[in-house]
C-alpha cells in the first residue's frame, strides 16, 4: 500500500487541483486505482466526516473536500469499471412526503458520495410507495429520510411501515436525519439509526454496514 498523507492531507485543505495531482502521481507510480479510492480518497473523506461532526470543520469545508474527492474519482474512473470502483455501499435517500426542505438531504448524499457510497437520491415531498420503488429499483443497503418539519417527521414511520409491507424492510438498515429529528425519535419508530449531521451520517452508514 503506497503512503497517501499528501493526498489525504490535499484533502483536508479542499484543495482539488492538487488532489488531482497526487491521484495522478499515484496512478503513474503504479498504485492500483482501488487502493487509491479506499486508502487516500475514503480515508480522507472519513477525517473530513470527524471534523465536522466535531466542529472542527464546516460546510464550507466539507463542499470543498467532496468536490476534490468527486475530482480525484473523475482522473480515476477511465482506470475502472463500473463494477470495478470501490463503494462502501448503496444509499437510497429523500426527503419524505409533505416536506420540500432538501438543503441538509443533500448536503448529506454528497458527503456520502464523497465518503464512497453510492447515492440515489429521490428528492423531495417522497411518499412511502416511492421509497418502495425505488429500493425494489436498486437494491440499496441503506434507506435514508430527512425531514425538516415537526408535522413531517410522522411520515417516516409510514415509509418504514410501507417498507415492511413490501416485506423489504429486512433487506436494508433505515436510517433518519434533520433538524427536528432526535436518537429518541429514531428509536420510537424502529429506524436502524440517528446522524445529527453529515459527518455524522458517513460514520453510521459504516457502522451499520460493517465497514
Ligand atoms: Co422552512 N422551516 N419552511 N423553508 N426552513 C424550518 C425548518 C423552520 C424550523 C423555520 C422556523 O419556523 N423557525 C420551520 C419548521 C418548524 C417546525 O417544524 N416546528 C419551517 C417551516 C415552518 C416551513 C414552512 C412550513 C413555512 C411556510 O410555508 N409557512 C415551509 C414548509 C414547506 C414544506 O416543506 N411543505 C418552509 C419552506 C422553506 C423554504 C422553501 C423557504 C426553505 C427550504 C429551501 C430548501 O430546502 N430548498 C426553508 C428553509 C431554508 C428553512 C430553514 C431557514 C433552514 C433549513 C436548512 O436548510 N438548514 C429552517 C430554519 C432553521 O433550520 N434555522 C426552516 C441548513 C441545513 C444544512 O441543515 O437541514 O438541518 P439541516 O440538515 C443538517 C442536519 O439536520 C442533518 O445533516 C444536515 C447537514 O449537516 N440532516 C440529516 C438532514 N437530513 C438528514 C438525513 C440524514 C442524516 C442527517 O440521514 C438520512
Amino acid at each position: 500500500m503506497s503512503d497517501y498523507s499528501n493526498l489525504i492531507q490535499a484533502i483536508l485543505e479542499g484543495d482539488d487541483v492538487r488532489c488531482v495531482e497526487l491521484t495522478n502521481e499515484a496512478l503513474d507510480e503504479g498504485a492500483s486505482p482501488q487502493d487509491i479510492v479506499i486508502s487516500g480518497l475514503q480515508a480522507g473523506m472519513l477525517i473530513v466526516g470527524d471534523r465536522f461532526s466535531a466542529g472542527d470543520f464546516f460546510i464550507p469545508d466539507m463542499l470543498l473536500a467532496a468536490r476534490a474527492v468527486t475530482r480525484a474519482m473523475e482522473a480515476i474512473r477511465p482506470h475502472l469499471s463500473d463494477s470495478e470502483m470501490p463503494t462502501l455501499g448503496r444509499v437510497v435517500i429523500g426527503t419524505v412526503s409533505g416536506d420540500i426542505h432538501d438543503i441538509g438531504k443533500n448536503l448529506v448524499a454528497m458527503f456520502l458520495r464523497g465518503a464512497g457510497f453510492e447515492v440515489f437520491d429521490l428528492g423531495t415531498n417522497v411518499p412511502g410507495d416511492r421509497f418502495v420503488t425505488a429500493v425494489k429499483e436498486h437494491d440499496p443497503d441503506i434507506v435514508g429520510m430527512s425531514a425538516l418539519v415537526t408535522t413531517t417527521m410522522s411520515n417516516m414511520q409510514h415509509v418504514i411501515a410501507a417498507l415492511d409491507s413490501a416485506a423489504l424492510l429486512s433487506q436494508v438498515k433505515v436510517i433518519v436525519g434533520g433538524a427536528p429529528v432526535t436518537q429518541r425519535f429514531a428509536d420510537q419508530i424502529k429506524a436502524d439509526g440517528y446522524a445529527p449531521d453529515g459527518g455524522a451520517a458517513i460514520n453510521l452508514c459504516r457502522k451499520l454496514l460493517g465497514k
